[in-house]
Order: C-alpha cells, then sequence, then structure tokens
C-alpha cells in the first residue's frame, strides 16, 4: 500500500477506535460516524489530511491485507479493536464451532490461568482461521502460539459472540475451560 494511504490508515483505525473526541468526533452507539464529517474534521487537524477524499480512503481499504473499516449509508466504522471507554454495540452472533487466538508464549502463561481477557480494548479478538491468527500473533513473537478457542460451546453456555469482519469475531471473556492449548 503507498505509504501516505498507511498513514491515513493509522490515523483513521486512532480515530475510529481510540479517540474520536481528538478531532471533535461523536460516534453513535454502533461506533458509526458521517463520513462528511469525518473528512471535515480530518482537513481541519492535519496540514497533510487538508486534501484527502472519500476517494483516498476507499483505496486504502481496497488496498489493505485487513478489512478494518466498514462505510455505509455514507458512515464509516471500525469493525473491531475499540478502546474506548463506552462499549461499541456490535452485532451478536453465533460463533463457529472453533476459533483461534494468536499470541505470545508469555500471554499464554497468563491466559491458563485467567482465560482470555479484552486486556485494553473493549472485546476479545478471535480469527476465523489459524492463519489469520498466526498473522496476529506473529505482530508480537517469533514464537507464535495458536490457541483453539470451543467457540460454540461458550456460546451456548451464555458467552456473548459478536461480529467483527469476515475473519475477526469478538467476544465477552473466555474463562479456561473453553480454550484448548495443545
Ligand atoms: C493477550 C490487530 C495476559 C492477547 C490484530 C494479546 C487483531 C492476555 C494481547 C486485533 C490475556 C492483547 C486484536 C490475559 C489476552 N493475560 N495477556 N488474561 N488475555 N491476552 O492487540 O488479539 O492490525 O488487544 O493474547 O490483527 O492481539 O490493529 O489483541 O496478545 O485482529 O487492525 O493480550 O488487532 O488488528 O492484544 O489483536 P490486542 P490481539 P489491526
Amino acid at each position: 500500500m503507498e505509504k501516505h494511504l498507511k498513514r491515513l490508515s493509522k490515523t483513521l483505525a486512532y480515530v475510529l477506535r481510540h479517540d474520536p473526541q481528538s478531532h471533535g468526533l461523536i460516534l453513535d452507539a454502533e461506533g458509526w460516524v458521517s463520513m462528511e464529517e469525518l473528512l471535515a474534521a480530518l482537513h481541519q487537524q492535519h496540514r497533510s489530511w487538508e486534501q484527502v477524499t472519500e476517494t483516498d480512503i476507499f483505496s486504502l481499504m481496497a488496498q489493505s491485507e485487513k478489512q478494518r473499516f466498514e462505510v455505509k449509508d455514507g458512515k464509516i466504522r471500525a469493525y473491531y479493536g475499540h478502546s474506548l471507554p463506552r462499549k461499541i454495540e456490535m452485532q451478536a452472533a453465533i460463533p463457529p464451532k472453533v476459533l483461534y487466538h494468536g499470541t505470545t508464549p508469555e500471554a499464554t502463561q497468563l491466559i491458563r490461568d485467567q482465560g482470555l481477557r479484552p486486556m485494553q480494548r473493549q472485546y476479545v479478538h478471535l480469527s476465523a482461521d489459524r492463519e489469520t491468527a498466526l498473522m496476529v500473533a506473529r505482530r508480537r513473537t517469533s514464537r507464535p502460539v495458536i490457541l483453539h478457542v470451543n467457540a460454540l460451546e461458550a456460546s451456548e453456555q451464555g458467552i456473548a459472540f459478536y461480529l467483527g469482519n469476515d475473519m475477526v469475531w469478538l467476544a465477552e471473556p473466555i474463562p479456561p475451560p473453553y480454550i484448548q492449548f495443545g
């Protein structure tokens, strides 16, 4: 991806996941903000984004290896990753039998005792396949650990799961009995 689009993607992730207020924006309950307001805020607050257009946003979405943003009816939101204090309402869904979580050997020790926790984010993030989980883990370690989560069973026992994008699922904290450490 072109360098300036990569930078734009990082700015959008920051604004839409972590700090809309920094740009005078308020997300609705499902994390949406109007594209027009977002562009106006970028134009106003960043010299380098004075000229940024909706087309740039579509280009970065098309060129990205990950689906991070959703655009619908003139609005945009982040599919996942939120850390805002007010929890974004995601769409609840029944997960597949198994989901995956890619992590580090160090975190695995703690997850054995505590289960999967959302840490700095609003939800636990899970991957639809091993390959994606491996990519997630490699952000942090050269010794990736892939955990298997018995997602359907956890969901049947009352733990809520939500749709992120096609490859990323979100969930409430997952206790150790639903996790296979391999
Ligand atoms: C770990 C990226 C200690 C957890 C990725 C992870 C993903 C625990 C870290 C998305 C723990 C949190 C999310 C416990 C979990 N004790 N550590 N009890 N429970 N952890 O970044 O899943 O590029 O919040 O294993 O690709 O790594 O930003 O979550 O290592 O899709 O679009 O605590 O972010 O996408 O880290 O990644 P994160 P994640 P983007």
